[in-house]
């Protein structure tokens, strides 16, 4: 590859001034990379499968394009555009899905649990809600620091019902923590329609906690961006946490596993209905043709180098397969343990 479209790669994703080649960038590098994972599944190169987030792109695009690089993600089980738009190399994200020891998280993660702390996503939780959570006490401690970073948790509709989201929106709004909930609302947590297992609305929740919340076009990068942008403005002027329902819709399975085994949940004409709005067309009605053919280009040459940098990279030692399990170096408070 050139080496310059990773370095554009890192360069466009700290910019403050977010323009519209960046968010087309951004939703056009999260399409292609998990194209390109699908066909590895296929293949049997990636283990296990993935949860793609195609056709969500624009919510990590602009929620991401909004934060601070020292400003906090927490995400959930369709968290590969998260980590790619808050700046994680592709190749070592890449890497990480093939289980290669060059993997963000040295391989040991997998698709599921990418963490990659020197670009603040602090972790995925597949436990449904429960990012949430860990966000709000990271929240909490940047307020106490009064380092003025911002958290956002990334949530589906899914995941609105859940103990711990609830618990966490009631802490949010009670210590005013820095922290954007944004629900990823696509309309089906597997195959259940959100009709049929949620009571009220998504902003009704925020509303009981006196959260301010706002609902998003989903399927337009720069109209999230916009929210985002607003609701990080607030978080970092100690105004507290915001609510985004940010309604979207993914075009792909719930989960790879869905490409063997034909789940009929949706009609083909409402996936239809929702593709003409795909945010990657959405997004690249806004630029030139000239500008959208370089970019084009970059993220091939980049998606590209990726698949090869994870298939080059060694997988990890099993010798070491009990490293990072436990924390070390910690000794019990004396008198507290014997
Ligand atoms: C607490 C918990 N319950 C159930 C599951 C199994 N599960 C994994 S993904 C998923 C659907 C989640 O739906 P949503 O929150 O809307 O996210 P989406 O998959 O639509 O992005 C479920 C039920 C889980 N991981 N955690
Ligand atoms: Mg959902």
């Amino acid at each position: 590859m050139a080496r310059s479209a990773l370095d554009r790669h890192v360069e466009i994703s700290s910019l403050v001034d977010v323009s519209d080649e960046r968010l087309y960038r951004s939703v056009r590098l999260i399409r292609r990379f998990e194209e390109c994972a699908i066909e590895l599944v296929r293949a049997g190169v990636i283990g296990g499968g993935i949860h793609p987030c195609i056709g969500q792109e624009a919510v990590a695009a602009g929620v991401c394009a909004a934060l601070a690089d020292a400003d906090v993600v927490l995400s959930n089980h369709r968290n590969h555009g998260h980590a790619l738009a808050k700046g994680s190399d592709p190749r070592r994200v890449m890497a990480e899905l093939t289980g290669r020891a060059t993997g963000i998280a040295q391989g040991r993660a997998g698709s599921l649990h990418v963490a990659d702390y020197a670009v603040g996503l602090y972790g995925a939780t597949i436990t449904v809600g429960h990012g949430a959570a860990i966000a709000t006490g990271v929240a909490w401690a940047a307020s106490r620091a009064g380092d003025g970073r911002v958290v956002a948790s990334f949530v589906g509709d899914g995941a609105m019902n859940q103990g711990a989201l609830l618990e966490s929106l009631n802490l949010a709004a009670l210590w005013r923590v820095p922290q954007i909930f944004v629900c990823e609302n696509n309309g089906y947590a597997t195959t259940q329609a959100t009709g049929t297992f949620m009571a009220g609305s998504v902003t009704g929740r925020a509303a009981a906690f006196d959260i301010p919340a706002e609902q998003v076009d989903g399927m337009d990068p720069r109209a999230v961006h916009e929210a985002a942008a607003r609701a990080v403005d607030r978080a970092r002027s100690g105004g507290g946490p915001t609510l985004l329902d940010v309604v979207t819709y993914r075009f792909d399975a719930h989960h790879t596993f869905e490409h063997r085994v034909r789940l009929r949940y949706r009609e083909a004409d409402e996936i239809a209905r929702w593709r003409e709005r795909d945010p990657v067309a959405v997004q690249g009605a806004r630029l030139d043709a000239a500008a959208r053919e370089r970019i084009d280009q970059e993220i091939e040459e980049l998606v590209a180098e990726a698949v090869r940098f994870a298939q080059d990279s060694p997988k990890p030692d099993p010798a070491g397969a009990l490293d990072h399990l436990y924390a070390t170096g910690m000794r019990p408070r004396a008198g507290v343990v014997n």
